[in-house]
């Protein structure tokens, strides 16, 4: 399994309820590397460019309004396949679906508030971490 990079981020909910230490943790545990990291608020530009695979959709509008709501802590992470492993960690998007012990089945209630980000694949990965860290441009 290569070492790759991967973009966390820590939605404005996982700000506002005090868990960006607790995910930053448990990915830290796991051994995977934190090689860049900031708070920040994204624009609506941004968020739609993060976020376009879904435009159209009929939660896009809520989704990008939430998005931007307020600070978030983006994180790029690296480790051994920690694409997967991230997603694995997270859980599903829906909270009630996701593995017990995951992020959001242990701290989240719905979809739109699932407190963190993964990419899901390299290719996302590739998309996604210039959007946030010019250094992966
Ligand atoms: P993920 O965040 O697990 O990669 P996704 O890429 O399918 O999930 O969707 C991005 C975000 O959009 C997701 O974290 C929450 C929101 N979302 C997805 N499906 C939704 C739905 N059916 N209703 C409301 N929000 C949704
Ligand atoms: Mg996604």
């Amino acid at each position: 399994m290569a070492v790759e990079t991967t973009l966390i981020l820590c939605k404005p909910d996982a700000i506002e309820r005090r868990l960006v230490g607790e995910i930053v943790g448990r990915l830290e545990r796991r051994g995977y590397a934190v090689r860049a990291m900031q708070m920040m608020t994204l624009d609506k530009a941004r968020a739609k460019r993060h976020y376009g695979e879904h435009e159209g959709k009929p939660f896009f509008d809520e989704l990008v309004s939430f998005i931007t709501s307020g600070p978030l802590v983006a994180l790029a992470v690296e480790g051994e396949g920690v694409i997967e492993g991230c997603r694995q960690m997270i859980g599903a998007t829906d909270p009630l679906k996701a593995a017990p012990g995951s992020v959001r089945a242990d701290f989240a209630q719905t979809v739109g508030r699932n407190l963190v980000h993964a990419s899901d694949s390299a290719e996302s990965a590739r998309r996604e971490l210039p959007i946030f860290f010019d250094t992966f441009g």
